[in-house]
């Protein structure tokens, strides 16, 4: 049988017949597809084509994400905590394990920090951050103020009605940056738990009035390399108004800060059903998308591990990174970073899987043709342009990434290679008697 007649008789069945075990010649089967016996021929699976691992490699020189230090750390829900015998409660332990990841995958060169939880000692504690950076193999990556634990911000921060505690809301933001500044991190991160519980107890006016003069002065305090990147959340912890909502009130609050202020997008924070990567499109367009916040969910800020529930989400938004970057020849100066919280999953074996899928989805995203595409769009060929995108998704790249990595002298399986080099249960023993004490209990 040729081959294009072996395509149309494969069309005409049901996928599961494919299951063929054989990867050399051919092979007959016969199934039963709705009454009707037929016969066909199961493809052998073809090596993929010299192109498409081009394509792989050349992405993936270009992919790095960023992990939270507080990825490491235990972390819970509004109901207590799952202590871990092995996650780090120091500064340096959250170092040490981003640079296990980084070792192991080879695209996790910088580690997010939050002022309050990293940097206990303020613009002092840079020296001991640039130590365990260099010891530890990975560079503080974006700096993140704390403007949601103290006492004073129960009443909100910048939109808090009381003009001291939007000062001190400020100065620890110029802390931050100067952190930043000493660390020669460029990105900060501003996310704001402000908001209101119940309708009619915050003028939404005023706070937003607020949060502009707020934004524009820290702002003022920028190097000429550094970035404040804006963060919209419509819920939690305030549950009637946030007051960076969503994607448009960040992008004016960024727009009146100034020019190097840029919307950061996490991807957890948008209402169920949001269509996230037409919201990554129009900030592209507007050059205004400065980052990401990695995370998945199903309901709420979930905060799980990415991909693990909608992997084609991630694609499209990946895809429409790629396109606009085709279509306009312009690099989309983007901060790929992880902000996951992990409870029940070992920490560093959650990192090693998002970072791996991350690869896998952003590698599919390259396979996308976009010359293809645009001709499909043009022409108005719904079912040719759906079916590109479809295509790269169900492309198998593990392959091709196992060759990339081998190529530069990494583990072809990162979480393979973690679970024997012997790191986990080093730290288990160490840290595993601190962690005991660990509180779990809010009471
Ligand atoms: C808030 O939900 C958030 O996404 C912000 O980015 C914080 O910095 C981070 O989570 C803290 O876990
Ligand atoms: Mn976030």
């Amino acid at each position: 049988m040729s081959r294009s007649l072996t395509r149309l008789a494969l069309q005409s069945v049901v996928l599961t017949v494919l299951q063929c075990e054989t990867t050399s010649s051919r092979k007959e089967n016969r199934d039963l597809v709705r009454g009707r016996i037929v016969t066909f021929v199961a493809e052998e699976r073809f090596p993929m084509d010299a192109g498409k691992s081009k394509k792989i490699f050349d992405a993936l020189e270009t992919f790095r994400i960023e992990l939270p230090s507080w990825g490491f750390a235990n972390t819970g829900t509004r109901f207590g905590k799952f202590i871990q015998a092995a996650a780090a409660t120091t500064t340096e332990e959250k170092f040490s394990d981003a640079g296990q990841v980084h070792l192991l995958t080879g695209v996790c060169p910088t580690v997010a920090l939050h002022v309050l939880w990293d940097c206990p000692d303020g613009v002092h504690s840079t020296d001991d951050i640039r130590k365990f950076a260099e010891r530890h193999g990975v560079l503080p990556g974006s700096i993140n103020p704390n403007l949601f634990q103290d006492q004073e911000y129960k009443y909100g921060s910048f939109g808090n009605p009381d003009p001291a505690i939007r000062q001190s809301a400020l100065q620890h933001t110029k802390d931050g940056i100067e952190i930043a500044r000493r660390l020669r991190s460029r990105d900060i991160s501003m996310w704001f738990a402000d908001g209101s519980n119940y309708p009619g107890t915050a003028n939404i006016r005023q706070r937003k009035q607020w949060f502009k003069e707020c934004l524009k002065e820290s702002h003022h305090q920028l190097s000429p390399e550094q970035r404040l990147l804006v963060e919209y959340k419509p819920f939690e912890p305030a549950f009637y108004h946030t007051d960076i909502a969503d994607w448009g009130m960040a992008l004016l609050l960024a727009r009146a800060a100034g020019p190097q202020a840029k919307v950061l997008v996490d991807t957890g924070h948008h209402y169920a059903a949001q269509n996230i990567e037409q919201i990554v499109a129009w900030l592209l367009s507007e050059d205004m998308l400065g980052g990401f916040h990695f995370n998945d969910r199903r309901y709420a800020d979930d905060d799980l591990t990415m991909g693990s529930i909608d992997p084609y989400q991630v694609l499209r938004i990946f895809h429409e990174i790629r396109y606009f970057e085709w279509e306009t020849g312009q690099h989309a100066d983007i901060a790929y970073m992880v902000d996951q919280s992990h409870n029940l999953k070992g920490k560093i074996e959650a990192m090693i899987q998002t970072v791996t899928m991350a690869q896998e989805l952003f590698s599919k995203a390259a396979l996308v043709d976009e010359p293809e595409l645009a001709t499909a769009q043009q022409k108005c060929d719904l079912v040719r342009a759906e079916s590109l995108l479809q295509d790269a998704f169900a492309t198998d790249v593990r392959p091709a990434i196992q060759e990339w990595r081998v190529s530069k002298g990494l583990p072809s399986n990162p979480m393979e290679a973690f679970r024997q080099n012997g790191y986990l249960e080093r730290i288990t023993k160490e840290r595993a008697a601190r962690n005991s004490r660990n509180v779990s209990s809010y009471a």
